[in-house]
């Protein structure tokens, strides 16, 4: 693998050793994630045969591969906590509580769905479930993270705002400004950087001259993380640990999860920058996969696995009727606040 673990600094974070192991769980913890991992995982694929089809339109940027990580940290969450994320969130969005038919629907731009299908992929927004929204600039949506943060602290009201992000979007200003006012103004913000090893097709040891992202949190004197994203509790429990210290203390933290997406950049990314064997190195190591064999280990019955399975798949079924059942958007025209 191309990256490795992070060299001992003068971080106030000493980092893990990381070992791929599994952390210890129960089924009661593991179960529910590993249902909201596939009901992404499901969600992102239905949404792919429809885009395929010509029933939604613009930009689909799917995040199969890095599940346990919008899983994971979201678990670490309360409700009244905030999510700021990318394009690429329609899974941190199901994993904040924005149902699958809403989600559906947003996509095939369809008045039911949670923007009135105004915003599409990359614009899914929740008020209700506290989800501050997908961004299409990159990195423009760290300040916003810090916004929401900085209003927490300002309130008293001890909510925390997790905010993901591509290692690409670390080169970019918006991001560089987020995590200084974070660390200025010591606020309850979490940064996660979600680096699945490309910015588009370009891949990390072309765009950053040092690979490991949470370096950056040192020289503002941050806390700061690097792990590996392929189990889901461990994303949970080193989350966790950083969310704690945002709701105690205030303090943000740079955290950076190695993970890996098995598609392209967006639906119309075949991927042939990278060979098949990389990609299949990453699919032996598939959240997905090894929460489930990890679930049946620790003496899950086989028997509620395929009960779980197959009400999963009922319940995307159900969205992707919900959504290719609802009227079109309304002109957004209708929508404007008239003077
Ligand atoms: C400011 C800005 N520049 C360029 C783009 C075009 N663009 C869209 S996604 C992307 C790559 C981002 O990569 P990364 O941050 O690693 O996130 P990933 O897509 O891998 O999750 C680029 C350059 C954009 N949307 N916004």
């Amino acid at each position: 693998m191309k990256y490795g673990r992070a060299v001992a600094t003068a971080s106030k974070r000493v980092e893990h050793d990381d070992h791929h192991e599994y952390v210890d769980t129960t089924p009661e913890e593991l179960a529910p994630l590993y249902r909201q991992m596939l009901a992404i995982r499901r969600m992102e694929e239905a949404s792919a045969k429809a885009y395929s089809q010509g029933k939604i339109g613009g930009f689909l940027h799917l995040i199969i591969g890095q599940e346990a990580v919008c899983v994971g940290a979201t678990a670490a969450l309360k409700p009244e906590d905030y999510v700021v994320a990318t394009y690429r969130e329609h899974g941190h969005a199901y994993a904040k509580g924005v149902g699958a038919r809403p989600i559906m629907a947003e996509l095939y731009g369809k008045k039911t769905g949670c923007v009135k299908g105004l915003g599409g992929s990359m614009h899914i927004f929740d008020k209700a479930t506290n989800f501050l929204g997908g961004y299409g600039i990159v990195g423009g949506h760290v300040p916003i993270a810090a916004g929401a943060a900085f209003a927490s602290k300002y309130r008293g009201d001890k909510r925390v705002a997790l905010c993901f992000f591509g290692e690409g979007a670390s080169t970019i200003g918006g991001f560089a400004e987020g995590l200084a006012l974070a660390a200025l103004w010591k606020i309850p913000v979490v940064l996660i950087c979600e680096n699945n090893q490309y910015s588009m097709g370009t891949p990390v040891y072309r765009s950053l001259a040092v690979e490991d992202v949470s370096l950056r949190a040192i020289g503002h004197g941050m806390a700061r993380d690097r792990f590996d994203g392929d189990d889901v509790v461990k994303v949970k429990r080193r989350i966790a640990e950083a969310v704690d210290r945002a709701r105690t203390t205030n303090e943000p933290t740079l955290v950076e999860v190695v993970t890996y997406r098995f598609r392209g950049h967006s639906m119309s990314d075949p991927g042939l920058y990278r060979t098949k064997e990389e990609v299949e190195e990453w699919k032996q190591r598939d959240p997905l996969g090894r929460c489930r064999q990890r679930l049946l280990d620790i003496g899950f019955p086989q028997a509620d696995l395929d009960a779980m399975e197959a009400d999963v798949k009922a319940e995307i079924e159900d969205a992707v009727k919900f959504a290719e059942d609802s009227p079109p958007a309304d002109d957004y025209k209708s929508y404007v606040i008239k003077e």
